[in-house]
């Protein structure tokens, strides 16, 4: 503990700024209040995310799994990558089924990018045994990382890009269209892009994988408030807050949201900032698209790729498609 009986800042000053700034612009204003999905993922959060993965009800995980153990040779014959670059590692026990499939035919290396270093412990830990395979841990945002990775692929080799597990649904839509593009801007004609994606089905379906029996959903999504309390020394009551999940059939998003019980006011001691939120205005923290297979394709082509393959789940409709740059 620091003198003032707070935890220490965190050592890398970017994450601590970056997580003040986006703070003091979703809850300092006077619109609607808002987190940038990311700050979910501190060292609970994961966990707590880990812990989702395995939920009878959040299909999304296991799907992504089914595809990859059906159709993991497939998609490496397509690929031929001698560098993958996974952004958002998680505890990359899924990548493993692919990297496997891609060591059989020729060595591999694999750059995982991910903000939570206990996710890269994760990545470490999962792919210490893989013979052949030469492991870098990249701890940054994805840009910033993917550029790092690129920096050292020197001139020979074809690098995919791995965005799995529907990452890509934590974007709004005009985000997700110019982060493919910066990707794309970012690779070299013949490397590739895999992206998973959690497609479209019944609301009962998503709302009971995004407001489970249990309350992991929950618990992962009040984490915030509670890690804002830790690293920002905020004064946040999670109890008086409740997890809600919604979702819009016309915009095919799950939202979910933090409702405050009560008017109160929160104070943020290393920021300086107080906030007041009405009683059941709600601070929204992750929004996930549900994709259609023909608008990933069209946001991809429209970032420059060519479609090169898809795979799908059917059990609970996931899409795993391959673009070529
Ligand atoms: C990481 N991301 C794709 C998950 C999703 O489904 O949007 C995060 C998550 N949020 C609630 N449950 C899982």
């Amino acid at each position: 503990m620091s003198a003032c009986g707070l935890a220490p800042l965190p050592a890398d000053g970017t994450a601590f700024e970056r997580f003040a700034a986006d703070v003091r612009a979703g809850l300092g204003g006077p619109g609607r209040k808002s987190l940038p999905p990311m700050h979910l993922y501190d060292a609970l959060g994961s966990a707590l995310f880990e812990a989702i993965t395995r939920l009878p009800e959040y299909g999304v995980w296991r799907a992504e799994r089914r595809v990859l153990e059906r159709h993991a040779n497939d998609i490496a014959a397509c690929c031929q990558a001698d560098t993958v670059i996974e952004l958002g590692s998680g505890s990359a026990t899924k990548t493993r089924l692919l990297l496997e499939a891609s060591l059989r035919r020729h060595p591999v290396s694999y750059v995982a990018v991910d903000v939570s270093p206990s996710a890269l412990e994760g990545t470490r830990a999962t792919l210490r045994d893989l013979d052949g395979l030469a492991v870098t841990l990249v701890e940054a945002d994805y840009l910033s990382g993917l550029e790092r990775a690129l920096q050292a692929r020197g001139n020979a080799g074809r690098v995919l890009v791995l965005f799995l597990g529907s990452s890509l649904g934590n974007y709004a839509a005009g985000e997700a269209s110019r982060w493919l593009g910066a990707i794309r801007r970012s690779l070299r004609s013949g490397d590739g892009l895999l992206v998973g994606v959690d497609l479209d089905k019944p609301a009962r379906r998503l709302l009971s994988a995004y407001a489970d029996p249990l309350g992991v959903t929950a618990a992962f999504n009040l984490n915030l408030l509670a890690r804002m309390n830790r690293e920002l020394g905020a004064d946040f009551d999670p109890s008086s807050f409740r997890h809600v999940a919604r979702f819009d059939p016309r915009t095919r998003d799950v939202e979910m949201h933090l409702r405050s019980l009560r008017a109160q006011q929160v104070h943020f001691a290393r920021l300086g900032l107080s906030v007041v939120l009405r009683a059941g205005e709600t601070i929204h923290t992750e929004s996930s698209h549900k994709y259609r297979t023909e608008e990933l394709d069209a946001l991809a082509a429209g970032a420059g790729f060519r479609p090169a393959g898809h795979w799908r789940d059917d059990a609970w409709p996931f899409l795993e498609a391959l673009y070529t740059a």
